[in-house]
């Protein structure tokens, strides 16, 4: 068995969730925040049979579309103030930043 741990766009996770469940694949929902833009995502924890794992991400790769985001920089500009002024820095998230781990052991108790 593996666990698909996707993280994706907040806007992305109802309509990829709905997706997953359609195919018959389960689903848990975490509410996460990336480290870099310090922006709410969406993790979403999938586990399935290892042959199932292309047709899991194939349904991801449908689903999650790059967006641009912006973070702000300290820059050598200075302002009139003497205060340096922030510069902002567009960056491309995503569609989905996906790891596939193998699982040791799945019990349901
Ligand atoms: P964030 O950490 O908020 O990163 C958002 C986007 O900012 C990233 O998009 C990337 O384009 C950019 N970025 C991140 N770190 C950067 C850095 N040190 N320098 C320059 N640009 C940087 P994605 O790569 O699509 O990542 C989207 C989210 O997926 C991340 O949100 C984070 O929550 C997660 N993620 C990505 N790679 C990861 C990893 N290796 N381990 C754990 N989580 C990861």
């Amino acid at each position: 068995m593996k666990l698909v741990i996707a993280i994706v766009h907040d806007e992305d996770s109802f309509e990829l969730i709905e997706e997953l469940i359609d195919n018959g694949y389960k689903v848990t929902k975490l509410a996460t925040t990336g480290g870099f833009l310090k922006a709410g995502n969406t993790t979403l924890l999938i586990g399935v049979e290892k042959e199932k794992v292309d047709s899991v991400l194939s349904i991801i790769q449908d689903v999650c579309k790059t967006r641009k985001g912006a973070v702000s920089m300290p820059s050598p500009i200075v302002g009139s103030t003497g205060v340096f002024v922030p510069t902002p820095v567009e960056v491309t998230i995503g569609g989905a930043t996906v790891f596939v781990i193998d699982v040791e052991r799945f019990e349901r108790i």
